[in-house]
């Protein structure tokens, strides 16, 4: 059953108390929470395969494994899909593309893409207020059956791809105008070795001047680069030539934005304490929130320990204007409009929960290197009533407060998505 609106608020209440005693202003943090964008990836709903043609498939080392009935396929369906997803979520939000999301009643070639072909989506975002960020697709095509694009030794192909992420430039810059909204260009490239490489150093170094000739093609007015590195794809286990300290290397020389993909590292590694390191040397990152289980699997987020950190590791560095959020997750064994309202849900969930740390107390106790209050702070606030001040949250936004939100998703199934073969 339904908690009423009146029992949420009277939570809310004594949740706002017991914050305030933590000095924590919850009204503050909430209008904080509400204006941070999350950018929410389009490709969740289709399973990475685009609009390009009717018999694509998705090649790159990433895998979107399942085959739960009522992926989107063609760009009304995936905009309805998303329409619900959007609906179910509270905060702002903005949607990231992918160059295969075009529009066209011809082919028309990566190299050759234009913003006309994008101007549905400009239309679509312009209505439903949502910024949108832009991605080159360097995967799914013949040029990149070597599994090399950027780094690809005949000049031709690298030709090729270097001209498809200018054309996208000038796609991310449009968007970027047209929505009075900066958008942010990520590039990945699949680019690497199944088996050990005879040398690395040249295809890294090839890599590198496609990079700049990609940078130097135009300037950025309305529209951010970023560049996102990887530890190793399916079929690239060897060697990955855009790997993690050679993209740190290049975004701090060329000053462009690193995109910290949380399954690109190994299962080790904690990537929200790269957070503070980067943006000690960048002015902004670009995050790609996942959720990695064993390998770069791209599982849908959870509200887990690992996200958690990178919401605190924003907050606690002061971020929130300089980490761009975007998700990257693709789950085709789930209802994927469910994906992705509990992937952006859970996301939201951790930057509420970490911005509502009584961080004056913890900064204090660590300066006087009181370091059993910081821990005895730290571990308490994790039972503050923070899921009163969720529900109140969402009630104002006319979200669902809880788990209801999948009446909506079941309805929609039922009469829409489920029909589609
Ligand atoms: C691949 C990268 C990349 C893609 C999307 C589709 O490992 O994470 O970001 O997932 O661009
Ligand atoms: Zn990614």
């Amino acid at each position: 059953m339904r908690v009423t609106g009146t029992k949420i608020e009277e939570a809310y209440a004594f949740a706002r108390e017991r914050y305030a005693e933590n000095g924590v202003d919850t009204e503050r943090v909430l209008s904080q929470l509400d204006a941070v964008p999350i950018s929410i990836h389009c490709w969740q709903g289709d399973d990475v395969l685009g609009f390009e043609s009717e018999d694509a498939s998705l090649t790159g080392g990433i895998q979107a494994t399942g085959s739960y009935p009522g992926r989107a396929r063609n760009v009304s369906e995936l905009r309805s899909d998303l329409e619900l997803a959007l609906s179910l979520i509270p905060g702002a939000k903005r949607l990231n593309l992918h160059a295969i999301y075009l529009e066209s009643d011809v082919p028309v070639e990566r190299d050759k893409i234009e913003p006309k072909h994008f101007q549905g989506w400009v239309d679509w975002a312009k209505a439903h207020r949502l910024g949108l960020d832009f991605n080159p697709t360097c995967f799914s095509h013949p040029n990149s059956a070597q599994n090399l694009t950027l780094s690809h030794p005949d000049n031709a192909i690298r030709k090729f791809w270097i001209d498809h992420c200018i054309a996208s430039r000038r796609v991310s810059e449009y968007l970027g105008e047209q929505l009075n909204s900066s958008s942010i260009m990520n590039i990945w490239v699949p680019d690497g070795y199944k088996d050990t490489p005879a040398e690395r150093l040249e295809p890294r170094k090839r890599l590198i001047s496609s990079l700049d000739a990609v940078l130097s093609a135009m300037e950025g007015k309305h529209h951010k680069v970023a560049v996102e590195g990887k530890l190793f794809g399916i079929g690239a286990e060897s060697c990955t030539v855009g790997s993690n300290e050679f993209y740190m290397a290049y975004a701090a020389t060329r000053k462009t934005l690193l995109c910290l993909d949380a399954g690109h590292f190994h299962p080790t590694e904690n990537v929200a304490d790269k957070i503070s390191t980067c943006l000690c040397f960048l002015d902004e990152i670009l995050l790609h929130v996942s959720r990695p289980v064993r390998w770069d699997s791209d599982h849908v987020v959870l509200f887990d320990d690992p996200t958690i950190a990178i919401a605190q590791e924003i907050v606690r560095s002061d971020g929130l204007n300089r980490v761009n959020v975007g998700l990257d997750f693709f789950d085709a064994s789930i209802n994927r409009i469910a994906a992705w309202v509990i992937g952006t849900r859970n996301f939201r969930k951790a930057l509420l929960f970490a911005m509502l740390e009584p961080r004056d107390d913890l900064k204090k106790a660590e300066c006087r290197f009181d370091y059993t209050a910081r821990l005895a702070l730290m571990e308490e606030a994790k039972s503050l009533p923070w899921t009163a001040v969720w529900e109140y949250y969402c009630n104002t936004k006319n979200v669902p407060a809880g788990s209801e939100w999948l009446h909506s998703v079941r309805r929609y199934e039922a009469d829409v998505s489920s029909r589609r073969s």
